[in-house]
């Protein structure tokens, strides 16, 4: 039986690279507490990146957790139901009400269209994702929260490297928050980060990781540990330097995947409006039996493709009141993530598509 292929796989730069920088942890005894690495981390991440500050912390959900905590306000916060249950959760632990809109059955994105209706005077923030990678229709949400006096926190989580008219996508919005789990193109096993223009939101959002400290004195925020420790950032500094390699590979293993399956009219594809990093490759079938049929075939050779995002997180009945959202439940059941890392080859890429073909 042929090795097991997830549906991903982190990309981990070279052993010693990252034992190296170990070693300096090691003879410092510098473990957290926005140590050398982890500062190094957030400068390099921003160099790559072009944009000027990241305040790094210990997971993505956190840094969602934290950029609403920096708005200082609750009540409603609008968002996608097409996403991770923790772009929920985080709304939730922060006190605030997740209100869904429904997405764009092309993009799998937020629906701007739909948004405004549902803004109210509760409305504090909207939190759209740019799903899969895939950069959601920023002007339109931006010029939209302008218009109502409300703030736009990006649920960046799946969109290291993107761009968005020629500028990071991180620097969209009054927070953009990523995730560098083991899962994302970028990773350091655990850990996140919020990037903001607003130097004020910046320093308010390290306190709020330092438990609410200011200058380690007073407690000045209602703050929490949110802070990314120096193993974290040394993993994440050697995997940085891999990452145009690891960006490229999705691209062409995307491109593959899409050739091939694209002789079945019966796939569709995420549609791409400006810019997406292929960090998944999501393929919607006509109906949830072939899903489940591609998934049985898949799995018998050894094969693991996850159903991200299934179920629509607006049916979590034991977490939020259901709301109808017929186009992200249609979708939820139609769409399915083959696997897409650097360790598979393009065999396995071919392999994959040509099993799917099979099953239609
Ligand atoms: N917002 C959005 C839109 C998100 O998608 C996420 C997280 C967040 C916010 C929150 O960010 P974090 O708090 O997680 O930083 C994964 C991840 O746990 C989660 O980060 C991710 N999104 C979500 C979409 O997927 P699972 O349930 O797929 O994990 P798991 O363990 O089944 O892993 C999938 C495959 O990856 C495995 O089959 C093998 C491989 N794998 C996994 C791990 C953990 C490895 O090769 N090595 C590993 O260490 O959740």
């Amino acid at each position: 039986m042929r090795k097991p292929i997830y549906v991903t796989m982190p990309s981990l730069a070279p052993l010693e690279e990252v034992n190296e920088l170990m070693k300096s942890i090691w003879e410092s005894g510098i473990m957290t507490h926005n140590g050398p690495l982890v500062q190094r981390f957030e400068k390099e991440v921003c160099e790559y990146l072009g944009v000027p500050k990241m305040v790094s912390c210990c997971n993505g959900t956190l840094a969602l957790q934290m950029a609403i905590k920096a708005l200082g306000k609750t009540g409603e916060i609008i968002t996608s139901p097409f996403t991770f249950i923790a772009t929920i959760s985080s709304i939730m632990w922060e006190h605030c009400t997740p209100v869904f809109v429904d997405i764009d059955p092309e993009t799998l994105n937020i629906d701007p269209k739909k948004i405004e209706e549902k803004i109210t005077c509760h409305t504090v923030a909207i939190m759209p994702v740019h799903v899969f990678g895939n950069a959601c229709e920023i002007d339109d949400i931006d010029e939209i929260a302008k218009r109502h006096g409300i703030s736009v926190i990006y649920d960046a989580a799946h969109a290291m490297g993107v761009h968005y008219k020629g500028r990071c996508i991180m620097e969209y919005g009054d927070m953009s928050c990523t995730s560098f789990h083991a899962t994302k193109m970028l990773n350091t096993a655990e850990g996140g980060g919020v990037f903001t223009l607003n130097d004020e939101l910046d320093a308010k959002l390290r306190r709020i990781r330092f438990f609410g400290f200011e200058n380690h004195a007073d407690i000045v925020e209602d703050g929490f540990n949110g802070k990314m420790t120096e193993v974290h950032a040394a993993v994440g500094i050697a995997n940085l330097r891999y990452l145009d390699k690891a960006l490229a590979d999705r691209k062409t293993k995307y491109a593959r995947y899409k050739e091939i399956l694209g002789q079945n009219s019966d796939i569709r594809f995420q549609k791409i409006t400006s810019d997406c990093n292929f960090s998944y490759f999501p393929a919607i079938f006509k109906d949830e039996n072939t899903v489940l049929k591609v998934i049985e075939a898949l799995n018998a050779v050894n094969v693991f493709p996850r159903r991200y995002f299934f179920p629509s997180v607006n049916t979590f009945s034991k977490l939020v009141p259901y709301v109808p959202m017929p186009v992200s439940e249609d979708i939820a059941k139609r769409v399915l993530c083959l696997p897409l890392h650097i360790r598979m080859t393009m065999e396995d890429v071919e392999m994959i598509a040509g099993a799917t073909l099979d099953v239609l």
